[in-house]
């Protein structure tokens, strides 16, 4: 089914369709087909999920890194948004993985919550902060987070929670579709598209684009994703190449052939300046405004 339509000749529509010409119509898919749910808000019941795990405990782990300039221009809203909304009346711990200890704001936390906060060294160059997360997520999964939590979700740092981010979103894996793909049609997806990536995916093949700010599952689930991630992200290196989206390509590698058993819609990680427009319906994440000349400039 494709997305252009007569009668509905809103902005909506015609930006939409400069950026995808050849769209098909993610916006309404609620299963994908290998039976996978896609959440979207008003597919589950908050009461039913609320009063099951009410006999079953959990713990939620959520990482994020912050390094250098993000420090200071996303992780005091992250945390602060995230103690509100991320799976309220949850035990959540969320560890915090930063270069700069002597910069992480203070935060006072609801009950049922804790941070955790370690240092890691600062890479030299952005794509290897963003991709050397990969590495660092499996170390702290096989060191303590297997142990200390159920459910472990990974984020980017530059997104703010404006709603309730629930039980609903749990799963063995966990990918979140990408604001800007999830219309566009599977040639036009941005894929790492060289033979001599690990992260290749053939034009044509692929089922969805997953934006790498948000994956998650068991930790088991998200010990097998980072670390074949990083294999893939260092023998690429070892190559000489790097995958077009570094980390992100590979996460689509790995969900291309180990695929996701739950699927977070758009309105998870939306970017309110994007391409795409949702009418009527309740975002849980919108992106941060980011200035890229800025925070890109030699971190
Ligand atoms: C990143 C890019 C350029 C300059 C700096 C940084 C940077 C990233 C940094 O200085 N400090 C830092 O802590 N980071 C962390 O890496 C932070 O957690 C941030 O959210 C994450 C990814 O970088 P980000 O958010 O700038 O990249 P996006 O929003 O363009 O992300 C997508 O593509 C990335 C790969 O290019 C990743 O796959 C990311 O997960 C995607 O959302
Ligand atoms: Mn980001």
């Amino acid at each position: 089914y494709h997305f252009r339509s007569e009668n509905t000749q809103t902005e909506e529509l015609k930006l939409s369709d400069w950026f995808f010409p050849n769209a098909i119509n993610h916006s309404n898919i609620t299963t994908t087909s290998w039976a996978a749910p896609v959440v979207w808000h008003g597919t589950y019941d908050e009461v039913v999920l609320e009063n099951y795990y009410a006999n079953h405990k959990i713990t939620v782990g959520l990482t994020v890194f912050a390094v250098g300039r993000y420090i200071d221009h996303y992780l005091h809203t992250f945390i602060a948004s995230a103690d509100k909304y991320f799976m309220v009346d949850q035990k959540v711990i969320i560890y915090i993985l930063t270069d700069n200890f002597s910069k992480v704001p203070w935060v006072q936390l609801s009950p049922l919550r804790t941070l955790k906060v370690f240092e890691i060294k600062q890479e030299k160059r952005w794509q290897d902060i963003s991709m050397m997360r990969m590495k660092t997520i499996s170390e702290h999964v096989v060191d303590h987070i297997q142990y200390e939590v159920d459910f472990l979700f990974c984020m980017d740092v530059d997104q703010i929670f404006v709603k309730k981010y629930g039980l609903e979103t749990l799963g063995e894996s966990v990918g979140q579709l990408h604001a800007h793909w999830y219309k566009a049609s599977l040639t036009e997806l941005p894929y790492e598209r060289s033979q001599l990536s690990e992260a290749y995916i053939p034009i044509g093949k692929g089922d969805f684009y997953y934006h790498a700010a948000v994956f998650g599952g068991t930790p088991i689930q998200v010990l097998n994703i980072a670390k074949e991630c990083f294999r893939g992200i260092m023998n690429d290196k070892k190559n000489n190449i790097e995958a077009v989206w570094h980390d992100e390509s590979h996460l689509n590698k790995y969900f291309f052939l180990h695929k996701p058993t739950k699927i977070l819609s758009p309105e998870y990680c939306w970017d309110h300046l994007g391409p795409n427009r949702i009418e009527h319906t309740t975002f849980k994440i919108f992106w941060a405004i980011k200035n890229y000349d800025f925070l890109r400039q030699s971190v």
